[in-house]
């Protein structure tokens, strides 16, 4: 579902792209809501896709470090971070946008950016594509991936 603003996504032809979406396994029902906003967008468009996925988003960059070494044309990359009462989430937030940064840049390859970080779980809720949900990060990741990917 995308809210008021949000970009539209799908409507292109990707086949002929292989996409890998990374996904991290912390918020479980956000995450799934995610995963499946992405993997619709990459079936729509035709785009060849697989799902691995990772213990936490401070695993993200390292996966997405092999899948480019492994071929793929994108990666999409998919995690949750709520903040907590430690400085825990700062510290996992800026590794995980730093190393998918890094990685996108020494690959010239795209990585659309699905990283939530939160301040409660309701953010996420809103974000995530299910049903009552204002937004669908998943989805957007993945298209502004393939968009990229078709012009770089
Ligand atoms: C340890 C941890 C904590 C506290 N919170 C989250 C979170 O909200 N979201 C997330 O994706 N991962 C979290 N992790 C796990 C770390 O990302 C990482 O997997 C571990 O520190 C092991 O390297």
């Amino acid at each position: 579902m995308s809210g008021a603003g949000a970009p539209a996504t799908g409507g292109f032809d990707a086949s002929g792209l292989n996409v890998v979406v990374i996904a991290a396994t912390w918020h479980e029902v956000i995450m799934d809501g995610l995963i499946a906003g992405a993997e619709r967008v990459l079936e729509e468009t035709g785009a060849n896709h697989r799902l691995v996925r990772v213990p936490g988003s401070f695993e993200l960059a390292v996966a997405a470090q092999a899948a480019f070494a492994g071929g793929a044309d994108a990666v999409v990359a998919l995690g949750v971070i709520i903040r907590g009462g430690t400085p825990h989430f700062e510290y996992v937030s800026a590794a995980a946008t730093d190393g998918l940064t890094r990685v996108s840049l020494d690959a010239g390859r795209p990585v659309g950016f699905g990283l939530l970080t939160l301040d409660d779980e309701q953010q996420g809720l809103d974000r995530a594509g299910l049903p009552g949900s204002k937004e669908d990060k998943g989805a957007e990741a993945a298209d502004a991936a393939l968009r990229t990917a078709q012009v770089i």
